[in-house]
């Protein structure tokens, strides 16, 4: 079988999900850079992705886009251990979380939390402050939720590492870094458990971003 292309730079949550379906499942992959940072989106790209987003997947002639569709294929095209629940009701929780992060968690952790407290100092700008007032309350609901969904569970999803976990946890790692998550994390057990299981996987470290 031809070894899949993933197309994103390093530092994106979303090329990170992909590549971590990837290692989780064993599957060689090349990664080829996309920097959209400064310059905008590279006008090649958008001939894989017309939204002009990354990740863009590439395999045996497949031509893929949108996060969740590649893991999906990953997990169901390769061998390696499954990342998908085998009953209806897990696979629908699965489906769930994920839909929670692109539509909610991602949104206000990353494009208002992480973007102006950590990346607009990055690039010499300053943080807006309004707009992480307003995230705050809205990134503390997703993690409320997440801290239900996990309960007493080891994972997102009952006792086994599936898709939703590789979902979130590049999201988590940049949301870690921030002040405003210490408060956050406080008055959840579960969460913090959780997110410690995940930073230790063997794939997390092998997709850690290089922030220069
Ligand atoms: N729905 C897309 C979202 C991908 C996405 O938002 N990627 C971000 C990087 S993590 C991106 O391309 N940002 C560039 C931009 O918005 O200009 C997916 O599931 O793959």
């Amino acid at each position: 079988m031809a070894k899949p292309i993933l197309y994103g730079p390093g530092y994106s949550t979303y090329a990170r999900s992909a590549r971590l379906a990837m290692e989780e499942k064993g599957v060689d992959y090349d990664l080829v850079e996309i920097d959209f940072i400064g310059g905008g989106m590279p006008e090649e790209h958008l001939a894989r992705h017309p939204f002009g987003k990354v990740p863009a997947f590439e395999h045996d002639g497949l031509m893929l886009y949108e996060t969740s569709a590649i893991m999906r294929y990953v997990d169901e095209a390769f061998d390696g251990p499954s990342l998908q629940p085998s009953d209806v009701a897990g696979r629908a929780r699965m489906t769930q979380v994920i839909s929670v992060i692109d539509s909610y968690t991602y949104p206000r952790t990353i494009s208002d939390l992480v973007i102006q407290r950590l990346v607009q100092p990055m690039l010499g700008g300053t943080a807006d402050e309004s707009i992480i007032e307003a995230a705050v309350p809205e990134v503390d609901k997703s993690m409320r939720e997440f801290e239900r969904m996990l309960g007493d569970h080891e994972y997102l999803v009952g006792s086994t590492l599936s898709l939703a976990d590789l979902h979130l946890a590049p999201v988590f790692a940049y949301f870690v870094d921030t002040p405003e998550s210490k408060a956050i994390l406080e008055s959840k057990p579960s969460l913090s458990a959780w997110w410690e299981r995940i930073a230790s996987r063997d794939s997390m470290t092998k997709t850690q971003p290089n922030l220069g």
